[in-house]
């Protein structure tokens, strides 16, 4: 049977959390050769949390894309990202440690474990279990080359995530708003840029570490997922210092010093 048949056959398929056979055809793990098909750009299309502070977190979460790029260690796989949060951008990059199909992250006090999982030509489905303080759920996040996903693979997505007992709940990417900047992107400019306007001082590294007003410190503690909170406690890159560093735009002040959004309250 080929592929796109069994593709085709699964998507018509009504399953239900029982329907096993189909299921194992649904959830296989990504088998990673080189990791060469992870690599680089993805943004994110759509996603799946079955515990609701995590699913307040997608809820949050406008635009998004990641970049996995590869290290002198093969096993660890360097993952960057850029989420915006309501109006605000968060950037940050960690180092994923990839074992046969398991890919884990540690991130301050919380950590997330997962596969990725076999799915639409040119998309990365990754299924996670993440543990936050004393919360433990789990994440189910399409990703495309693109943002944009052909819509015969929405039947797909929904399936594999009933298989994993996900709710119905979905959260889309609208495909509009805008990603955040990925300063790797521009790569020279942004150096010389930081190098001038931002000497890492003191002061600049506790601004990092320590958020000053109530809200952000509950937002940043209450991001769930691993780039969020990696974001926060370990920014090691100039790109990503300057990020936090340079906020300095009317929204995202307004964001920091005076949350109004339903989001930001629903976060406290
Ligand atoms: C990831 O690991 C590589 C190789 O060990 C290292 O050079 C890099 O700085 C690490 N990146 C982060 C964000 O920790
Ligand atoms: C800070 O942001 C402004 C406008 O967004 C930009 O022009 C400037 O280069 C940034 N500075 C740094 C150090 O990134
Ligand atoms: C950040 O990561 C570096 C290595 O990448 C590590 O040495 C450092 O302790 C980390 N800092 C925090 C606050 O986690
Ligand atoms: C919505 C939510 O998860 N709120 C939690 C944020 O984190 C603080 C402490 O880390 C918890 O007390 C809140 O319940």
């Amino acid at each position: 049977m080929s592929v796109q048949l069994v593709v085709a056959l699964l998507a018509l398929a009504s399953l239900n959390a029982a329907s096993a056979p189909l299921c194992k055809e649904l959830v296989k793990p990504l088998v990673l050769e080189d990791h060469t098909e992870i690599y680089g750009k993805w943004v994110y299309v759509m996603g799946s949390a079955d515990h609701s502070v995590f699913q307040k977190a997608l809820g949050t979460l406008k635009s998004s894309w990641i970049d996995l790029s590869a290290t002198s260690d093969h096993q660890v796989v360097t993952l960057r990202w850029g989420d915006r949060i309501d109006g605000k951008c968060v950037v940050g990059a960690t180092n994923a440690t990839i074992s046969g199909t398991t890919s884990t992250v540690h991130i301050h006090l919380s950590e997330h474990k997962g596969q990725y999982l076999e799915t639409c030509p040119d998309c990365l489905l990754w299924s996670d279990t993440s543990r936050n303080g004393d919360i433990t759920g789990r994440y189910l996040l399409l990703f495309t080359r693109s943002g944009k996903m052909d819509p015969t693979y929405l039947d797909t997505y929904k399936n594999q995530a009933e298989c994993l007992n996900f709710p119905e709940t979905h959260h889309t990417y609208d495909g509009e708003t805008e990603l955040c900047t990925d300063d790797n992107e521009k790569e020279k400019m942004v150096h010389e840029d930081t190098m001038v306007e931002e000497p890492t001082t003191e002061e600049e590294k506790t601004t990092v570490e320590e958020p000053t007003t109530e809200e952000e410190k509950t937002t940043e503690e209450n991001l769930t997922t691993e780039e969020e909170k990696t974001t926060e406690e370990n920014l090691t890159t100039e790109e990503e210092k300057t990020t936090e560093e340079n906020l300095t735009t009317e929204e995202e002040k307004t964001t920091e010093e005076n949350p109004t959004t339903e989001e930001e309250k629903t976060m406290d």
